[in-house]
């Protein structure tokens, strides 16, 4: 698509948020008014209490985090920004600044996974090794529900049970026709007594949903898993844990196990396996990309909150903050008026976001350390838990603790170590590393920040 037609859907988009801006201070102030009736200092201090620790260690602790990945980060940045500038031009996408947010493939610019074709195959020229799932899932007229079933499948490889039949009769699975619905994907602990869990999603048939599918049955299967504790436990350890089940097994959809379950032949499989750079690459346009997104979403919630940010800079911080943590800008100078935040579903239904942030790190801790007691010994990215009795007896013994204990114990007895850390993330992208610090030997890397 030209870069003008995007530009026009890019601010469209936006322009929802405008009338969200007075009703959404209201909620900020109403929001700080129970939580300082609760004892908590403002709707920060509430929102960041709940991770064990006090609330600035645990902001340290995410910072700490960021410190560690921000490089793979810059280095993708680096070079997805010299493809896009090839491609469009330096009049549109400049080699040294920050990148034009309406040309990321996605309306947040939070994953980069649809521009995939842009930044690497073009140039290498290795459409012939990769596994386009969406494809496939189209040719071998694999519906939504099926997918849904293949999703489900791959926990009960792993011991889980079954889903109950009310899944299947009160789950929403595709869009309606005759009504609108809330199309951002959910799951619901309805009555885990009984086993009534539900999702509501209105799948599309592409790759994208395939992932989110089991990012969903994540959240369903913790709930099961810890339907017989106590009612004060039946909780994620922390809530980046419950956001992180379903990414996990998502790590696990490699070229192997599509084979294994049919969906490629053996020479698809070994022809995928054979460029390793072109399947790190496509996870990385989603997995690094969304780090630094993940975290600036609360940055700029946290400052909100605190009154740091006054209700005329809004958007202003917004976008300094994009700039800042993921080197992304407008692609035009914003309205006054605008409230660009409003246009992403967690912003005005209020939900925190910094659980995404600890699942996109948690889930590589999480694949690393099962791989590992597996005893598998190939690269990280090789690795499928699928039908593993070891991974299996593990993850399931973790999410039956629900919250019974603090979560770093949770991470303990999973993993052995009680830190958030981001080393494992950097372990599984390593062989992509060393490929982009060659790419971006000759190029000026890094963006201005503010
Ligand atoms: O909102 C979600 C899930 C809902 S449980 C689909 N996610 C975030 C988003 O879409 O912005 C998953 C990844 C980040
Ligand atoms: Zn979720």
């Amino acid at each position: 698509m030209p870069a003008y037609t995007t530009i026009r859907a890019w601010v469209g988009w936006r322009n929802i948020g405008k009338p969200m801006k007075d009703m959404y201070l209201r909620m900020v102030e109403i929001g700080n008014q129970g939580a300082d009736d609760l004892g908590y200092d403002g709707l920060t201090d509430l929102w960041f209490s709940k991770y064990d620790m006090p609330a600035e260690d645990f902001l340290d602790e995410t910072d700490r985090v960021w410190d560690e990945l921000k490089p793979l980060y810059d280095a993708l940045h680096c070079h997805v920004r010299d493809e896009l500038s090839n491609f469009y031009g330096e009049n549109i996408v400049s080699k040294t600044g920050n990148l034009p947010a309406h040309l990321l493939g996605n309306m947040w610019g939070q994953s980069w996974a649809n521009i995939y074709d842009l930044v690497y195959m073009a140039e290498n020229n290795q459409s012939s090794s990769e596994i386009n799932l969406t494809n496939i899932l189209i040719e071998k007229e694999i519906d939504e529900i099926e997918m849904v079933k293949i999703a489900e499948k791959f926990f009960i490889s792993l011991g889980f049970e079954p889903l109950s039949d009310t899944f299947w009769e009160r789950s929403l699975f595709v869009k309606p026709q005759d009504r609108n619905v809330v199309c951002h994907a959910s799951a619901w602990d309805i009555d885990s007594d009984i086993n009534d869990l539900r999702i509501k999603m209105c799948i599309e048939r592409n790759a994208e949903d395939f992932s989110v599918i089991h990012h969903e049955l994540g959240h369903i299967f913790y709930y099961q898993a810890y339907s017989d504790l106590p009612d004060i436990f039946q909780r994620g350890a922390n809530d980046g844990f419950h956001e992180a089940v379903g990414d996990l097994l998502s790590l696990s959809i490699t070229p192997n196990y599509l084979q294994k379950i049919g969906l490629v032949t053996a020479e698809e499989a070994s022809r995928a396996n054979s460029d390793p750079i072109s399947l790190l690459m496509k996870q990385a346009l989603d997995g690094v990309v969304s780090v630094p997104w993940t975290l600036m979403l609360d940055k700029w919630r946290a400052k909100v909150f605190t009154g740091e940010t006054s209700p005329d800079d809004l958007n202003r911080s917004w976008w300094e903050l994009r700039k800042f943590y993921q080197g992304i800008e407008a692609p035009r100078d914003r309205d006054i008026d605008a409230f660009d935040p409003g246009a992403k579903y967690h912003i005005p239904g209020n939900t925190p976001y910094t659980r995404y942030y600890l699942a996109k790190i948690l889930q590589y801790q999480f694949h690393e350390s099962l791989c590992n007691q597996m005893g598998f010994d190939g690269p990280l990215h090789e690795c499928s838990i699928y039908d593993n009795e070891i991974a299996g007896e593990k993850l399931r013994a973790m999410l039956a603790l629900g919250q019974s204990k603090e979560w770093q114990s949770a991470l303990e007895a999973m993993t052995g170590t009680r830190e958030l850390s981001g080393k494992a993330m950097l372990n599984y992208y390593r062989p992509l590393m060393d490929w982009l610090d060659k790419q971006n030997a000759e190029r000026t890397c890094g963006w201005e920040e503010s």
